[in-house]
């Protein structure tokens, strides 16, 4: 490498004077600065110092030049991007950064370590008083785990076509208020839930055994996207915009910024800035000092720029600083180096391979574009239009596309199965509406799936709860393949899903809304659309009427009871199942014309399963449930974010009795708010589930699944809170009524006492997605399929 003079002296001479200006704290970084420049240089091992020859016509710059005119132009943009954070502190540029993101609302708990952070949140704070902008809403939960989950629910319920895309967000201490946050971080990565949570750490100068010092970032990384502590204030303008960004885009999920005390309180005055600028941001990514750096990147013009690299120096992205009427923005700019950043910009290439299932030797690939004119997408518009059993598994990669799923599944009569997740982006009145499939689905989707021809996997990840054992999934698929006539087709975000679980014959790294808006801009250009479809949707109508969910129902009975005065009475009720319970919610919303207008939050359990099963999703993110990591206790903190996010929806939690029994105690926020939502308890007096897995694969021994629970009622009322009981069939109409609709404002608890049943169908561990316990019978089930 050649290297000017001219250029070499401004680049070193710019770096030493910046060391008079240093404050102290900032010293030892910058040594790491300078090594790592000198090791550079020494690693190249080629740096020379050249005169320029004197030559006649203008010669080429040379690269060095470039990149050094480059730097000085980027770190010009940041240093006037800067600017508007001057003299602030940490905490305020974090608060000024969740406006310029759109929040609008934070839960949390308080503690010392945030105390800074927590303070830019009241209204009395001096900052407020300028007028022109809606302070953030700050609430205060029951604990750090509850304000994870209220964010969770937030986030996954946020409308989608705001100026923002939705994220959550939660604020907590250190220690143990880190601690208490692991298992939403969990959940969130998970689910692919988008949430910003910001953490108080103690002081960068006390030890590591500080009061309530907890390795943050380590307890943090592997439950999220990424996971920083911030080493200086002057990084937090970049560290927010990343982790809004990382939060918010590819597969969405969960960031972690710890904000240590004393930078939180550090104020970010120009010297800092520009020691900063000059010796914290290295010319190559590096972990070793901060998280941003630049990098050389070329623009599709063939300029060449440097880019403001952030994250870490494997999993980092690029961004320009760019500005418009004197506002800064950090846009990505995708660089096409690796599967990270390949994960957060779909290239909108579809890849072929023609033994995918068959298992023949030979194997050819080939790739394209997602477009009407490729070849390679053309052969997929083929493979679509040709097939006769084709069954379409929309995930969540579908919820923003509900329109075009329509239109692309009545284009060509093809059913549509949907996964948790994904509930609702296909609405079930639809005659093509299969449902829910997997481990509880319903039987005509699992068995479809299993004899279709073409499987066409949008947005879902096939995981295990939806494919039963994997060697016996899809058989009419592999079949199709093996004579050359069908297959699987898998549309995913994130090219790390690629053949992960299964290999498809196309795999498009796309957006489902991308993938289904060209398919369908194909199918209306084409002239030879015949449908193919008709004996294999006679068939699914016949399945459906021969596989019903059933409702277990029980016959009247006289028990004993207690009354007012405390007199012994005999009376005679019916007791209800889960099912039947939520097929009654279900006829009401749908009668009264608002389950377009409802989203439902469950726990996990049996409760949770039945939900999936009986409500008629009719809109895409309805229902907010735990789906990969089966969080008992998220069903409250859900649907207090859900109704945070959506006021004019009616929002109701379907829970377990043990899964509400986890986390009740957020009544207290609901009571405080006043939130208006709806708590609906399915108190069976155990962990159904688990118990029913007892019964079946440890021959009844029941262990640590049954409850004595408190009475919810006295429970609410002890909360303020109104509620409504219900333990026979002959009341459930009017309680149920009474309970969805005579309190729009306020918040209402149902407890409803019902029988333990078990969720059927259920698809044993390791099994077939097609071998279904259909009934509940006493059933030979191979006991060493461990339950997981
Ligand atoms: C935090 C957590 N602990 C344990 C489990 C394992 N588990 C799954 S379902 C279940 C029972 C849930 O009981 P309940 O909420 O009453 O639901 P039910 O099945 O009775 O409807 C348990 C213990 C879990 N999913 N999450
Ligand atoms: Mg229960």
């Amino acid at each position: 490498m050649k290297i000017p003079r001219a250029a070499l002296i401004a680049v070193l001479s710019a770096t030493s004077a910046a060391a008079f200006t240093t404050p102290s704290h900032q010293l030892a970084s910058r040594r790491t600065s300078l090594a790592s420049t000198f090791q550079d240089v020494e690693r190249n091992n080629k740096v020379e110092i050249v005169e320029p020859e004197p030559q006649t016509a203008a010669p080429p710059t040379p690269r060095p030049v470039l990149e050094a005119k480059a730097s000085r132009k980027t770190r010009a943009a940041i240093s006037d991007m800067f600017k508007q954070y001057e003299n602030q502190s940490g905490a305020a540029i974090v608060y000024s950064k969740l406006l310029e993101h759109g929040v609008e609302v934070v839960n949390g708990y308080s503690g010392g370590a945030v105390l800074p952070l927590l303070d830019q949140f009241h209204l009395d704070n001096p900052r407020h008083h300028e007028a022109g902008y809606k302070p953030i809403k700050w609430i205060t939960n029951s604990n750090e785990a509850s304000a994870g989950h209220i964010a969770e629910g937030y986030a996954k319920s946020m409308p989608i076509n705001g100026p923002h895309k939705p994220c959550g967000v939660a604020v907590a201490t250190s220690g143990p208020g880190v601690t208490n946050l692991i298992t939403p971080l969990q959940d969130a990565i998970c689910d692919g839930v988008p949430m910003v949570v910001l953490c108080g750490q103690a002081a960068t100068t006390a030890p590591e055994d500080a009061f309530q010092f907890a390795p943050a970032v380590g307890l943090t990384s592997p439950c999220t996207k990424w996971s920083y502590q911030i080493k200086s204030a002057a990084e937090i303008p970049f560290v927010m915009d990343y982790a809004f960004y990382i939060a918010r885009n590819g597969r969405p999920g969960p960031v972690f910024v710890d904000l240590p005390k004393d930078l939180q309180n550090q104020i970010l005055d120009r010297d800092l800035i520009e020691a900063y600028i000059d010796n914290s941001l290295p010319e190559a990514p590096s972990d070793a000092i901060g998280m941003a750096s630049l990098k050389t990147e070329t623009r599709p013009n063939g300029e060449l720029f440097k880019a403001v690299r952030l994250g870490y120096e494997s999993n980092g992205l690029s961004f320009d600083v760019t500005e418009k009427d004197g506002a800064y923005k950090m846009e990505p700019f995708s660089s096409k180096n690796g599967s990270f950043n390949d994960d957060h910009h779909p290239t909108n290439r579809v890849y072929w391979t023609s033994n995918a299932l068959s298992g023949e030797p030979e194997k050819v690939t080939k790739e394209g574009d997602l477009s009407l004119k490729d070849q390679v997408s053309k052969d997929m518009i083929n493979f679509i239009k040709r097939a006769k059993k084709p069954v379409i598994i929309a995930g969540q990669g579908c919820n923003d596309s509900a329109e075009e799923l329509m239109e692309f599944a009545e284009k060509l009569q093809i059913p549509v199965t949907t996964t948790l997740h994904g509930m609702g982006c296909f609405d079930e009145r639809h005659p093509l509406a299969l449902n829910m499939l997997g481990m509880h689905g319903h039987p005509t989707p699992n068995f479809m799936v299993q004899e279709a021809d073409l499987i066409i996997c949008i947005g879902s990840r096939f995981d295990d709860r939806i494919t039963g054992r994997m060697p016996d999934f899809v058989p009419g698929a592999r079949k199709a393949a093996e004579l050359g006539v069908g297959g699987i087709i898998h549309v995913d975000v994130r090219i790390t899903e690629r053949a992960k679980q299964i290999e498809p014959h196309f795999f498009v790294h796309s957006t489902g809304k991308n993938f289904l808006t060209t398919m369908n801009k194909a199918l209306n250009e084409s002239e030879d659309l015949q449908i193919q479809t008709t004996d294999w949707v006679a068939k699914q109508k016949k399945l459906e009427a021969e596989y019903p969910i059933t409702i277990p129902k029980f016959k009247p009975e006289t028990y004993t009871k207690i009354d007012e005065n405390g007199n012994e009475l005999t009376a005679t009720r019916t007791m209800m199942s889960a099912q039947r319970v939520v097929q009654e919610l279900d006829k009401q919303l749908l009668a009264a014309g608002k389950m377009d207008d409802a989203i439902f939050t469950t726990g996990v359990g049996i409760h949770q399963m039945v939900a999936a099963q009986l409500i008629t999703w009719t809109q895409p993110r309805q229902m907010l449930s735990s789906g990969s990591l089966g969080t008992m206790g998220v069903a409250l903190g859900y649907c207090i974010g859900a109704k945070l996010a959506n006021c004019g929806k009616i929002t109701i939690a379907v829970d377990g009795d043990g899964s509400f029994n986890m986390t009740f105690t957020e009544l207290k926020t609901v009571a405080e708010q006043k939130i208006p939502i709806k708590i609906m308890i399915l108190d069976n007096e155990g962990q159904m589930m688990v118990e029913y897995w007892q019964r079946l694969f440890h021959d009844g021994r029941y262990l640590a699944v049954r409850n004595e629970n408190p009475d919810y009622v006295t429970l609410a009322k002890a909360f303020g809170i109104k509620s409504v009981y219900c333990d026979n069939e002959d009341d459930i109409e009017e309680k149920m009524k009474e309970f969805l609709f005579a309190d729009p404002d306020e918040p209402v608890l149902f407890h409803v006492r019902i029988n333990r049943t078990p969720c059927l169908p259920l698809v044993a561990p390791g099994q077939p997605l097609d071998d279904m316990i259909l009934t509940d019978i006493d059933v030979d089930v191979d006991q060493s399929a461990a339950p997981s």
